[in-house]
């Protein structure tokens, strides 16, 4: 029971970190593989996008415009300096291609529910892409904005890993149970 407890206690501890809302900029590489994607190329050209795509979890909002991409397929134009995603669910990792102008800031910022700001991320290239992890499931909306002046984007991807554990937390979780069953199962043979 001595050497059992400061492995059950290590293994509270790091659940519990994994609940804390932590964040960081992502690459399209740290997707599953299974998120939703969104390449806008199955609409009509000049269509506005709005509630298209809201079967797979987000409506778009702000003046915008379908137009053909400089490397095939659509793309979504932005004319106002701002596109607001809404989801539903929420998600937890985010991201998208972008094209601006020399000189511009790209600039995806994601709310909760409640419009409180939880992070914010830029880019200054012409052209790249620019993602977010949050953990918690807490992002309820993304409003991209470049300061007024026009911006492109393609390629939407999204997802919520929370609502499927990683392999390290179900370990951990089995190793936390096993544990448990150990010592009660020790209790009885005690008792
Ligand atoms: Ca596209």
């Amino acid at each position: 029971m001595r050497h059992i407890l400061p492995v059950v206690f290590i293994a509270l501890i790091l659940l519990a970190g994994g609940v804390a809302a932590e964040a960081a900029p992502i690459t399209v590489a740290d997707f599953s593989g299974s998120e939703v994607l969104i390449d806008f190329d199955s609409l009509a050209q000049f269509t506005n996008v709005t509630t298209q795509f809201s079967g797979l979890g987000v409506t778009f909002s702000g003046s915008n415009v379908v137009t053909p991409a400089s490397g095939g397929g659509n793309q979504v134009l932005n004319v106002t300096g701002s596109l607001r995603l809404d989801f539903s669910p929420n998600m937890d990792r985010g991201g998208f291609d972008y094209v601006a102008a020399v000189g511009q800031t790209i600039t995806l910022d994601l709310y909760n529910a409640s419009g409180v700001l939880l992070e914010t991320i830029s880019g200054t290239d012409t052209s790249g892409f620019l993602g977010i992890a949050r953990t918690g499931s807490e992002v309820a909306y993304a409003i991209i904005h470049d300061g007024g002046l026009q911006f492109s984007i393609d390629n939407v991807r999204f997802e919520n890993v929370a609502a499927a554990p990683e392999p390290a937390t179900l370990v951990l979780l089995g190793t936390f149970l096993g544990v448990g069953a150990f010592v009660g199962r020790r209790r009885r043979e005690m008792n």
